[in-house]
């Protein structure tokens, strides 16, 4: 077998963007030390509010760390990494308010910690239990909620940003003034459902926050391969929607545009945010990295990790100290521990569940299905 097809053939690692924020238009508040000196103003949120920004984030890493061992030792199926994306979520997510809806995509579950949803609720899903919220029948990582506006990723890439500007749009009809949030990747943006959520909102003028994490790959496929243009704001431009280019690792700068956007979403409709980012980690539990890209660029990453950077920033204002980071850390890894314990125990549905709420009445098609696998079943057993 041809020898790179084995050990893949990863590519000499790219410059990372954030270096030349101002040069490529990408906005900010804190630079790389945490410091206030970039071209948005510093929003001068409470100390409260950038607490719960940095325990958003070093809670989702948390989860993030043992989702992975869950994945790795083979109690749950699937992870979807999240690492280094903390940053623009949490800051979007506590910009808007809680009765807005928040369209995510594969890597966003700031909404559902910020929102206060149970963690038990969360590993739940993980394990695919029967009494979490979507019944076992979404790939773990995939949740959502009716109950905190949160509406769980559809898994084709992008096919999701037409529902979101619909009920932007319905919102809009309806005369409220609660506006959508949606992430998605700049995967998203090379499918032609990107291109009609955008045409629409540049005609209807919807209320909505478009958030494109540009975390440089699509699984395997780097930017260069997604686009032939600078960045993926400017699409904007082409239908006449509002955009912008912001650091996606500062939750300060996501929280200072997610904010200007929501309030003026009446007068500038929708707005399109590209929030430059990387992924530290690997696309799924399924990918390894390595086949693609060489250590070298994500450890170029590191000295903008958003978490990094906001401690900092808070280190700088006396407002955090390694006694709060030891007990918040003791504090969440019991919390986690109690969530998985309670998760596990759980039952998961069985194999006849599937045909549950399809429809009010299931069809002679369903029962058939329902019946043949529960003889089977039977079957087997006996
Ligand atoms: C329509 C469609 N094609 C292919 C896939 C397989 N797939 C899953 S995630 C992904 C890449 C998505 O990249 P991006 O939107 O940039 O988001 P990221 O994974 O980088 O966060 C692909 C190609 C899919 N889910 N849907």
């Amino acid at each position: 077998m041809d020898k790179t097809l084995v050990e893949g053939n990863p590519r000499e690692p790219v410059p990372v963007p954030l270096e030349r924020a101002q040069e490529l238009g990408i906005q900010r508040v804190i630079d790389e030390n945490g410091q206030p000196n970039g071209d948005l103003p510093d929003p001068q949120l409470p100390c409260e509010q950038v607490t719960k920004l940095y325990e958003s984030m070093t809670l989702l890493r948390a989860i993030e760390a043992r989702g992975w061992k869950l994945q790795r030792s083979g109690r749950i199926a699937f992870w979807i990494p999240m690492r280094g994306q903390e940053g623009y979520q949490v800051g979007a997510v506590h910009a808007m308010h809680d009765d807005d809806w928040v369209f995510r995509g594969h890597r966003e579950m700031a909404a559902w910690i910020m929102r206060g949803a149970s963690l038990e609720k969360l590993f739940a899903q993980f394990f695919g239990a029967q009494d979490e919220p979507l019944r076992g029948r979404r790939l773990p990582c995939l949740i959502g909620d009716r109950s905190i506006n949160l509406v769980s990723p559809a898994t084709p890439v992008g096919s999701f940003l037409p529902h979101a500007m619909g009920a932007a749009w319905g919102l809009k009809m309806k005369g409220s003034s609660r506006r959508v949030l949606c992430f998605f990747g700049d995967g998203g943006t090379s499918r032609g459902e990107f291109h009609s959520a955008m045409n629409f909102a540049g005609i209807h003028k919807p209320p909505a926050i478009f958030i494109c994490a540009n975390n440089s790959w699509a699984v395997t496929t780097p930017l260069e391969c997604q686009t032939a243009f600078a960045n993926f704001a400017a699409k904007g431009d082409a239908y006449g929607v509002r955009n912008l280019r912001i650091d996606g690792n500062d939750p300060l700068a996501a929280y200072v545009v997610t904010r200007q956007a929501h309030e003026n979403a009446d007068q500038w409709g929708t707005t399109l945010i590209e929030a430059v980012t990387y992924r530290l980690g690997f696309h799924t539990s399924s990918d390894n990295p390595d086949l693609y890209r060489r250590k070298a660029e994500d450890e170029a990453w590191e000295k903008w990790d958003p978490i990094r950077r906001l401690r900092l920033y808070m280190e700088h204002r006396g407002w955090w100290s390694q006694g709060q980071e030891d007990e918040m850390q003791a504090r969440y890894e019991a919390r986690i521990q109690a969530a998985v314990d309670a998760a596990e125990s759980m039952p998961v549905p069985g194999p006849e569940d599937q045909f549950e709420h399809h429809y009010a009445e299931p069809d002679w098609i369903l029962n058939e299905q329902r019946a043949r696998i529960v003889s089977d079943i039977a079957g087997e057993k006996g």
